[in-house]
């Protein structure tokens, strides 16, 4: 009786292992049949029934029968594995003749680049770069520059007031003061950032710009001096055919004063002012004006890189268009 069971449920077994179609399934197998409370196992609790002459012999049947079965998992689990490790290779697989994907690459935005040229070559000339604070004095953007109160040069610099005492700064020019109150001559610095007008925004006003302002103060200064430098950097930023030009301007800060253009191509370009820092600044900076003089100049940084791409409006450098900065 139980060694006819034993058959059938060896033969269902086998039936089960070999169709089974995945080494979980023949987990789940061997706890079925030959686990502690499989139904191999179970069998054993059987034997009492049989007569005693009979009982040694279904054991060693059913021992028999346990290790065909677990020699068959064996197999079949091999036979599995096999198989889902090619399952897997192929679902893994990389095809390397597939193109890499592109990685979006980040570039400088233009006026930066503009500005790390402008410092490149500045430095080059001898200028040390210090940063002013965007919310400037107004003793150091108008006061300190000689602008009397209330003078109509003021006018050309409509501001935004930050409270009685503090504007965002119209003018570079305004680290001149922060600088010369606690430095001796000789020196020559520089600065580049950002300035803001309160101005009819248009296609080359924007009431957020960018200037560099150089100034030095040496014994013996004269405008040769700003013009070399001058065009220095032009040479530097546009290449070695640029021309400056130099026509008279006024300037509270500076006597005498022009205006900088550039001629690139057959366009001329007007930069920004320039001019021998006026004796005012040095005499109220402390310095003997008999034996120091300095020049000072202060350019738009935004109108580069028009000149340089062609480009024709200054707004769309803070647009944050990508389609646009991306040309860069
Ligand atoms: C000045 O700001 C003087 N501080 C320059 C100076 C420095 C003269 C030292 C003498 C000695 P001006 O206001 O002209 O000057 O501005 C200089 C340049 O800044 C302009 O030529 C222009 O290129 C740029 N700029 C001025 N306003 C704007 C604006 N709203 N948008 C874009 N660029 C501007």
């Amino acid at each position: 009786m139980v060694t006819e069971e034993l058959q059938t449920i060896e033969a269902e077994a086998n039936q089960a292992i070999t169709d089974a179609g995945s080494s979980e399934m023949l987990d789940r197998l061997q706890v079925e049949f030959l686990g502690r409370k499989g139904r191999l196992t179970e069998l054993l609790r059987g034997i009492g029934t049989l007569p005693s002459d009979q009982k040694p012999l279904f054991g060693q049947a059913l021992n028999a029968s346990k290790e065909r079965l677990t020699g068959l998992i064996a197999a079949r689990r091999e036979e599995l594995s096999v198989q889902e490790r090619a399952e897997r290779e192929q679902a893994e697989a990389i095809d390397v003749t597939l193109p890499g994907r592109a990685r979006p690459q980040g570039r400088l935005h233009p006026l930066t680049a503009t500005m790390q040229d402008i410092k490149r070559v500045m430095i080059g000339q001898g200028f040390e770069f210090v940063d002013g604070p965007d919310i400037e004095d107004y003793l150091y953007n108008f006061d300190w520059l000689n602008f009397p109160p209330d003078h109509p040069a003021m006018d050309e610099q409509m501001s935004f007031s930050v409270d009685d005492t503090h504007l965002l700064r119209t003018q570079t020019t305004a680290l001149q003061g922060r600088i010369m109150q606690h430095r001796q001559p000789p020196f020559r610095i520089a600065t580049v950032g950002r300035c803001f007008r309160y101005e009819a925004v248009d296609a080359t006003h924007h009431h957020t710009f960018h200037q560099v302002d150089g100034f030095s103060v040496d014994e013996g200064i004269s405008l040769a001096d700003l013009k070399g430098v001058l065009a220095e950097l032009a040479r530097g930023l546009f290449g070695p055919d640029v021309t400056v030009r130099f026509r008279p301007d006024f300037f509270p800060f500076v006597e005498p004063g022009v205006e900088v253009a550039i001629r690139w191509g057959n366009r001329w370009l007007e930069l920004g002012g320039a001019g021998l820092i006026h004796p005012n600044i040095l005499r109220r900076a402390g310095y003997d004006t008999e034996r120091y003089s300095g020049f000072a100049f202060g350019l738009g940084v935004d109108r580069m890189p028009m000149l340089r791409y062609g480009i024709d409006d200054l707004r769309l450098f803070l647009n944050n268009d990508l389609r646009f900065l991306q040309q860069f």
